[in-house]
């Protein structure tokens, strides 16, 4: 592209990334769905090999269509380069493990999503890396959980699944006194269109790209942005020979579905708001999360670290696990299922789904109550969505009172 002043971010979810224009001029970027690259001739395979010569091998090692989307997530995170994971796990896995060994210390957030914390507390555990799981948001408790052998640091901002917030400027200024500690966000829930960890000392971001930055609900995918020293790292070690790196169709979908990121982006956030609102008056909810909301713990950030408070909200039932499960059972439109960020209204129940792979202990330490209730907050109209779930909640009446009490340890899952 001719130089030009800095695009937007709503102009670069479509054009971001230097990637070469297509030789036949093709508007959109083709799908190049192969495995192999076929070399000139021998001396120019070996060159490729030695890290002589630019150029493609083997789309594990790299692929014009999975870079693009590489690239078009770095500028939109604000960083150098970026890393295509097969789904976000691989990308947690990959970003995290190519900078730790065994006799190593972590500090990860309280609240993350469960295979997140699965990872982290039992595999790493069986490799001889030690996790420390600290509330993230006490910076006194952060700053005490440093050992000599910390290497990293994990935050998701707003967390899975009840959007606890954490101050990214006050972890990154606790962070930049351990030089060599690098600060890991998974910025999932927000997108680089409402936060950019990396403004306030993030050194490499992950996503699950299943998620909003798709936002379609068909591919399962990953994406690590960070420096290129990193990123190359990232790229030669821990995905070329773990292998979970993601296929060009893959690519070539989310590439697609980013086009319309910041349109979505918009919709749902403005939707969230009008649900969230409309679950905080109504009799059969204890208690809403939702950081747009005055109450919820570090709603300031809101303005300063993040745009908006994004589209995923938790609520607490006054009838506790039964009468989510009723909730679930009884609605039309939205669909009982885990994932969020896609078109469709997505509403799930942490403790016996997407959060069942912690302990109890830690999902009490993470406040994740058997009573909990995720929704993603889709792109109908919000009238559609409130309907639905009105009519469910409307149904709760006549059965909350007996239903208190249940816990997920003694009802068949959801
Ligand atoms: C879910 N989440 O919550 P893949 N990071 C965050 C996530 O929420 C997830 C991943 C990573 C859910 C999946 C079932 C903050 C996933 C992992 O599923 O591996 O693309 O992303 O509903």
């Amino acid at each position: 592209m001719k130089a030009m002043k800095p695009l937007h971010l709503e102009s670069l979810v479509i054009h971001g990334g230097d990637a070469q224009q297509d030789p036949h001029g093709a508007l959109v970027s083709p799908l190049y769905q192969t495995s192999t690259f076929v070399f000139p001739d021998a001396e120019t395979g070996g060159r490729r090999f030695a890290g002589e010569e630019a150029g493609y091998i083997y789309s594990r090692l790299g692929n014009p269509t999975v870079n693009l989307l590489e690239q078009r997530v770095a500028a939109l995170e604000g960083m150098e380069a970026g890393a295509a994971a097969a789904t976000g796990m691989g990308a947690v896995a990959a970003a995290t493990m190519a900078f730790l060994k065994a006799g190593d210390h972590v500090i990860a957030s309280d609240c993350i999503y469960g295979c997140s914390f699965a990872l982290f507390s039992h595999l790493f555990e069986r490799f001889g890396v030690k996790v420390s799981f600290v509330d993230l948001s006490d910076s006194k408790a952060f700053a005490a959980a440093f050992r000599a052998n910390t290497k990293l640091v994990f935050l998701e901002t707003p967390a899975n699944p009840h959007l606890k917030l954490i101050d990214l400027s006050s972890v990154g200024e606790i962070c930049a006194r351990h030089p060599d500690v690098r600060l890991i966000v998974d910025n999932t829930f927000m997108t680089p269109l409402l936060q950019r960890p990396g403004d306030f000392g993030a050194h490499l971001v992950v996503h699950s790209a299943t998620k909003y930055l798709n936002g379609h609900g068909d591919v399962v995918a990953g994406v690590i942005t960070g420096s290129q020293e990193d990123i190359h790292l990232i790229k030669m070690t821990t995905l070329k020979d773990m292998g979970a790196t993601m296929s060009p169709h893959d690519a070539w979908l989310i590439t697609r579905g980013l086009k319309t990121l910041a349109l979505r982006m918009q919709r749902h956030c403005e939707s969230a708001t009008v649900v969230a609102d409309f679950l905080v008056k109504h009799p059969a909810i204890e208690k809403v999360y939702f950081p747009g909301l005055n109450d919820h713990p570090g709603h300031e950030l809101i303005g300063t670290q993040m745009k908006s408070a994004g589209a995923v909200i938790a609520f607490e039932l006054r009838g506790g696990y039964q009468a989510g499960v009723q909730l679930l059972n009884r609605l039309n439109m939205i669909r009982v299922a885990v994932s969020l960020g896609d078109a469709e209204s997505l509403i799930q129940h942490p403790a016996s789904m997407t959060h069942s792979p912690l302990t109890p202990e830690a999902r009490e330490q993470a406040g994740i109550t058997d009573g909990l209730i995720r929704i993603s907050v889709g792109l109908e109209q919000v009238d559609d969505i409130i309907a639905d779930l009105s009519q469910s909640l409307s149904q709760l009446k006549h059965s909350t009172a007996s239903a208190n009490g249940a816990s997920v340890s003694e009802v068949a899952q959801v």
